[in-house]
């Protein structure tokens, strides 16, 4: 049986992922069919805040999660309650205990005195970082529908997190938003502002970074910032029931959708991403077969069998 990792999580649905036995920021575990992955942040004692180790895990794990064929949705969550004071958080953003002058800094006990830091996916860094905003972009860019499953607070980069998330869904009882970053000298000028913009309205949206103020789970689904509220216990059963729906779709249906939807907030790189789908569904016809085969061939290509479209 696989070991408990937060309260809400149920051991006799999830399996340990192979390889990755030594997380110590996040969690990531499988769906006994492997078709769904279960992310958490695992510093429940400081509401989930990331500092670079948890970045990096973060990174490594949904990115198995992308390379993995079978699994099609991402749960991406945070474990709890803490056991300080029983709060429940999905993420606080970047750690502030260890923010240095140009980003956030590996110094901070995750490497033992006078060694040096962990190597991470994007190499070892004695030099702050902010690589928060590639695991940002591996959301945003990859092929499968990932799910915000917010069991408490969402907080500056945490809220900003759950913005670039496909779906949200949010714990009644715990689930609460706050934009913090003016508070704490930080901003987020990308998809944690503009693309939350989007999707609750400019006025809305500059209310919340310019007075950051604490609103419901409530609040936010009647902003259009979350898609349900839910019962906390029923909190991940719901998202893996969500997961479970999506997963009778078409993968190549879900995966056009999701680079549509992005396409028209994400210029170039958007169409880049969306045309490189479509490049990929062109290979699988006849005609791209003689194109690639003529070339072989050394040969003129034969386009007689194909039509021009209307
Ligand atoms: C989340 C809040 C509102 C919860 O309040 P609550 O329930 O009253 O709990 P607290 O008592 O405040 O917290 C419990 C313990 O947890 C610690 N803690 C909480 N959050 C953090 C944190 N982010 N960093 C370090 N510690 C944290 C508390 O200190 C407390 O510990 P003890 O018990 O020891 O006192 C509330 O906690 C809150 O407001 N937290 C801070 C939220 C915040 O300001 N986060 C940072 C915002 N900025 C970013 O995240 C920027 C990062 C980023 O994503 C980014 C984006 C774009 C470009 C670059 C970056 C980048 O990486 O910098």
């Amino acid at each position: 049986m696989t070991a408990a990792v937060s309260d809400l999580f149920d051991p006799a649905l999830w399996v340990d992922v192979p390889g990755f036995e030594n997380l110590t920021d996040i969690t990531y575990h499988l769906d006994t069919a492997g078709r769904v992955a279960r992310v958490a942040f695992n510093r429940p004692e400081v509401r989930n805040a990331f500092r670079p180790h948890t970045v990096d895990e973060l990174y490594r794990a949904l990115d198995d999660a992308r390379q993995n064929p079978r699994v099609g949705v991402v749960l991406l969550t945070g474990n709890g309650p803490s056991q300080k004071d029983g709060g429940w958080a999905f993420c606080s953003g970047g750690d502030q205990r260890i923010r240095g002058r140009d980003g956030y800094q590996y110094a901070d006990g995750t490497a033992p005195a006078g060694q040096s830091a962990p190597v991470g996916p994007f190499g070892s860094a004695s030099n702050g970082r902010l690589h928060i905003l590639e695991v940002q972009r591996l959301i945003r860019f990859m092929p499968k529908v990932v799910i915000a499953v917010i069991p408490g607070w969402a907080a500056g980069g945490g809220h900003s997190l759950h913005v670039v998330c496909d779906l949200s869904i949010a714990s009644a009882e715990h689930g609460k938003f706050k934009q913090t970053d003016a508070d704490v000298g930080s901003f987020d000028g990308g998809y944690g502002s503009a693309y939350f913009a989007r999707q609750v309205g400019q006025k809305f949206a500059r209310e919340v970074f310019f007075l950051a103020r604490e609103y419901s789970a409530q609040r936010a689904l009647e902003t259009g910032a979350i898609n349900a509220v839910v019962p906390h216990a029923e909190l991940e059963a719901t998202a893996y029931e969500w997961a479970n729906e999506i997963l009778t779709k078409s993968p190549t249906a879900i995966r056009m959708l999701k680079f549509a939807f992005n396409a028209v907030d994400d210029g170039m790189v958007g169409q880049q991403v969306f045309a490189g789908e479509a490049t990929r569904l062109a290979y699988g016809t006849d005609e791209a077969v003689e194109g690639r085969d003529s070339f072989l061939e050394k040969r003129e290509p034969d386009w007689s069998p194909f039509p021009w479209q209307f």
